[in-house]
């Protein structure tokens, strides 16, 4: 079992977008373990895009991440971090293979619809940057509740 950390972006918030992103994710067996909106600030995106800063599409970044709400989320599973990955599709849109959510959804290499850690170190990173382990709840596969129920 694997954790990992994905944001449904401003501009799939602002189509409407949340519920189908999620079912696409739990569709592939993996669970919503922590969730939350929030509006980034810039103090949020130099943190989170860190090694972006300086970058000269750093500024678009910020002006598209701070635009509206976005959703935290914590998935977990097994191989979370590659199967999140996969179901997003590759960063800049044209790129991105049908089937893909930035394939459907993302409208530019920045408008893109959803992040996902690229590694388990950023997960543990990115997970630990947006939640507190409180608000993580307890992953359970299908059998461990089974017997909880028993
Ligand atoms: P990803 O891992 O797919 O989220 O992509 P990166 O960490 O490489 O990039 C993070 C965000 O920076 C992207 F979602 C959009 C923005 N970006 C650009 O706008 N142009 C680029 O060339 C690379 C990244």
């Amino acid at each position: 079992m694997q954790k990992t950390f994905a944001m449904i972006k401003p501009n799939a918030v602002r189509a409407g977008l949340v519920g189908r992103i999620i079912a696409r994710y739990e569709s592939a067996r993996l669970s919503v373990v922590a969730i939350r909106f929030k509006q980034m600030t810039q103090a949020d995106v130099e943190g989170f895009y860190a090694e972006h800063i300086g970058q000269p599409f750093f500024p678009n970044l910020v002006r598209f991440m701070t635009s509206g709400p976005s959703v935290q989320l914590v998935l977990a599973g097994e191989n979370a971090v590659t199967k999140v990955r996969t179901i997003n599709g590759a960063t800049n849109p044209r790129e991105a293979e049908p089937g893909t959510i930035r394939y459907d959804w993302a409208t530019s290499t920045v408008e893109n619809a959803v992040h996902s850690s690229d590694c388990l170190e950023s997960a543990v990173r990115e997970i630990d940057f947006w939640f507190k382990s409180e608000e993580i709840i307890e992953y359970k596969t299908r059998s461990q509740r089974a017997e909880s129920v028993l």
